[in-house]
């Protein structure tokens, strides 16, 4: 069995490139090691950068997102009580797109689908070999069998815990980490969002997060401990928790109701470096992780593949320059992103070892956010995403 790209995981990484790859007709095939319920089952991200939409726009895989998708242009910062809005559309011109993960990932699926590429779903015991070299080949077991498949690349879009990263010799990759002290515990529930736009609160109690997935269906966060679990909180200790940490004019207007999904996400912040070993390709959360305070992770995972895009095309071509380019472009997008979303988790959380001088300084820094243009607007420019170079 031979194809041109293996691509190992059916997340936004994984099928975004495959469905990029097909329409360029570059054979590829995925393996995924669970099921494509499990992978739709999954609840994360919920906003689009411009060059994501773009990006899903090439793939062909845009018109429900446009269809469906809530464009947003701006969002509220809260603390001390009082709401403020960021006008991320009059500070840059540019606009977010409200789109859960699931849904991008659906529209993915059914494209993969419809086009006949090939992937395999449940494919256990994935293993990696000979990327160091010209003659690559992936292993897998599925439905009991062992299978082997030779390809010119591998593209390793299995996520934070995937085998891809893992296979690479420990001095050949340089691992940077920072945990954060506490998570998020993530609600979703049919119930109209408590306001138009997103609203992140800094309070006294911890961090809260009002989001949505349409006009009907909310997802809302609150930090909570590291030594937490999903069981040790019932929806209406949810609720309560969410409502005292929500404006009081909001918290009035919040509708509760039974939830769909509740889990906690820990926060790290995480990049390997560097994100290429011969013919073995990290995108997405295999190569980085970024804390979602700042709406990043699913954003650079889409931004990886289009550079890894690019350089396969143009392999096929005949020019390894832009693949050749692959990580040093990606990386420098990445740690962007990483930065911000290191900042704003540091200004919006309550970090449990900080004492009344960081308070303050986070304080200092909302108070001067909300009155000065410039900090507005560089705010405004990392959220709604840095350009592609
Ligand atoms: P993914 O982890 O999504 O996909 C990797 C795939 O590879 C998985 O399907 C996995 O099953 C598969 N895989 C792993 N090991 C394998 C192996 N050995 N063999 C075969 N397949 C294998 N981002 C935001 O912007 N906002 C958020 O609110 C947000 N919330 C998140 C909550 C959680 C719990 C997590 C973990 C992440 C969250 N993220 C969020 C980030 C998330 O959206 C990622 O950025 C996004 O899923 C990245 O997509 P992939 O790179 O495809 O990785
Ligand atoms: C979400 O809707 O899940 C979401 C939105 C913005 C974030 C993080 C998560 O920063």
């Amino acid at each position: 069995m031979r194809t041109q790209v293996a691509i190992i995981g059916a997340g936004p990484s994984g099928l975004l490139l495959g469905q990029l790859l097909h329409k360029a007709g570059i054979d590829n095939m995925i393996l995924e090691q669970r099921s494509g319920d499990y992978v739709l089952g999954r609840i994360r991200a919920g906003v689009l950068e411009q060059v994501a939409v773009d990006l899903l726009d090439r793939a062909g895989v845009g018109a429900r997102m446009h269809a469906e998708g809530l464009p947003h242009d701006g969002f509220d910062l809260a603390f001390d009580g009082a709401r403020h809005r960021i006008d991320l559309h009059g500070l840059t011109g540019k606009r977010v797109m409200v789109y859960g993960q699931t849904e991008v990932t659906r529209d993915l699926m059914d494209a993969r689908r419809a086009g006949a590429a090939v992937s395999v779903y449940e494919a256990e015991h994935v293993a990696v070999h000979g990327f160091d070299g010209t003659r690559p080949s992936v292993e897998w077991t599925h439905g009991g069998k062992r299978e082997t498949m030779q390809c010119d690349f591998i593209a390793g879009c299995d996520g934070f815990h995937g085998v891809c990263r893992a296979s690479v010799p420990e001095g050949a990759v340089q691992l940077h980490e920072k945990v954060y002290p506490f998570g998020w515990l993530g609600l979703l529930s049919d119930t109209p969002p408590v306001s138009p736009e997103l609203i992140y609160v800094n309070h006294e109690r911890g961090f809260a997060l009002a989001s949505m997935r349409s006009k009907t269906r909310s997802r809302y966060y609150v930090q909570c401990r590291t030594d937490e679990h999903v069981a040790d909180w019932s929806d209406e200790m949810f609720w309560a928790e969410f409502r005292r940490r929500l404006p009081a004019e909001t918290a009035e207007r919040l509708v509760t109701g039974p939830s769909i999904e509740k889990s906690i996400a820990p926060l790290r912040s995480f990049v390997a470096e560097p994100l290429r070993f011969g013919r073995l390709f990290l995108a997405g959360d295999a190569g980085h992780i970024v804390p979602p305070t700042g709406a990043k992770g699913l954003n650079l995972a889409a931004t990886d593949v289009g550079y890894l895009y690019e350089g396969l095309v143009e392999h096929y071509r005949g020019s390894d320059k832009a693949l050749d380019a692959y990580s040093q472009r990606a990386l420098s997008r990445i740690w962007k992103a990483e930065r911000f979303s290191w900042w704003m988790t540091t200004l919006m959380h309550r970090f449990p070892e900080g004492g009344s001088f960081d308070r303050r300084m986070q304080h200092a820094e909302l108070e001067y956010l909300i009155g000065s243009e410039a900090a507005q607007r560089s705010l405004a420019e990392n959220y709604v995403g840095l350009p592609m170079d």
